[in-house]
């Protein structure tokens, strides 16, 4: 046996990656059925019943870490389900509709998401936000970091990568609490992105600059979305940290039942997505990385990326899914 011979939970893995491209594919489908309704509440729920029984088809004993929220607050995939019709135990955060808000408005870059990994290995991250900041592969270790100000990282960027400061292009959500992080970035002349929601695609995209045009991910969105994010990046490379943002006691004691001591650590993408990863993103509406759902007499297409952590494998999956065929 050579070395490269997958064991264990690795081999299962493998042989799980067109499954999980399947889930995304169903959720993405139903998602993409609803988009510009206008009706955010719809497309997401469609997302979430498809990805759940598509999930429960799947040979695993999944547990959701990352989901839709506290079971309280989520009846469907909520943290703590489990789901798959046995196998494997392993470590499941989804989201079955990224950018709900894009989604209903059906503008770019809405997805559908899903990441499995070994047993503990994803940070329990509580639903807060998250200050992230994301740059691509191949650029020198820490070259941009979250203890640093905005001018300072795009600094260091721009040297990085041998460009001027105007020369690059960051992604922000477009809210107001990034009123500052905006002025500042353009005080230096960089360019700026801003997107309407979606933040995983946002840091999915700055994998590959020269396909999506961002350099940067900078700004505050969900914590959820970072995990989610973090385990995309330990399949495609690329740098990211992310902060939570425990700004209130009750934040704090939530973070700490969840076993978070401190409050205020800057977590590195292994921190955030340890062992094993396998994740997968179907587009739902058009995006810059993936084509969204397209309906035609027949057949329905879909294009998704799966991706695994142990072999940096980085697979597009174009499927045409006949309709009237016994699964799509
Ligand atoms: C982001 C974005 C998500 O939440 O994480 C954002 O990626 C952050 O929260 O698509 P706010 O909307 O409160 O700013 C989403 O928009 C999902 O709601």
């Amino acid at each position: 046996m050579s070395d490269k011979t997958p064991t264990g939970g690795e081999a299962l893995h493998r042989l799980l990656t067109l499954e999980l491209a399947r889930v995304t594919e169903q959720a993405a489908i139903a998602a993409a059925r609803l988009r510009g309704r206008g009706d955010e509440k719809a497309a997401d729920q469609a997302a979430v019943d498809a990805m759940r029984s598509a999930l429960n088809e799947v040979a695993i004993s999944g547990t959701v870490v990352i989901g839709e929220g506290e079971r309280d607050e989520a009846p469907m995939l909520f943290i703590g389900e489990t789901v798959g019709k046995g196998g494997p135990e392993v470590d499941i955060a989804l989201d079955p509709l990224e950018g709900t808000t894009v989604c209903a408005k059906n503008l770019p870059n809405s997805l559908t998401v899903l990441a499995v990994a070994e047993n503990g290995s994803l940070l329990n991250a509580p639903d807060v936000y998250m200050e992230k900041i994301a740059v691509g592969p191949g650029l020198p270790q820490d070259v941009v970091n979250l203890a640093n100000t905005p001018e300072e990282n795009l600094a260091a960027l721009a040297k990085a990568k041998g460009v001027a400061v105007a020369d690059l292009t960051a992604c922000i959500l477009d809210r107001p609490r990034h009123a500052q992080l905006i002025a500042a970035v353009r005080e230096t002349g960089a360019a700026i992105r801003l997107i309407g929601d979606g933040d995983v695609a946002g840091v999915i995209h700055t994998t590959d600059p020269e396909e999506t045009g961002i350099d940067i991910y900078m700004g505050i969105g969900g914590a959820p979305e970072g995990v989610l994010a973090a385990a995309a990046l330990r399949c495609t490379g690329g740098q990211m940290q992310g902060r939570l943002q425990l700004n209130t006691n009750e934040k704090r004691a939530r973070a700490e039942r969840m076993g978070i001591v401190d409050p205020y650590k800057i977590y590195t993408v292994e921190e955030m997505a340890a062992g094993n990863v396998i994740f997968a993103a179907t587009g739902v509406t058009d995006g810059n990385l993936l084509d969204g759902v397209r309906f035609y007499r027949d057949r329905i297409t879909t294009h998704t990326l799966v991706m695994r952590s142990h072999s940096r494998t980085i697979r597009e999956v174009r499927a045409h899914h006949y309709v009237g065929s016994s699964s799509a």
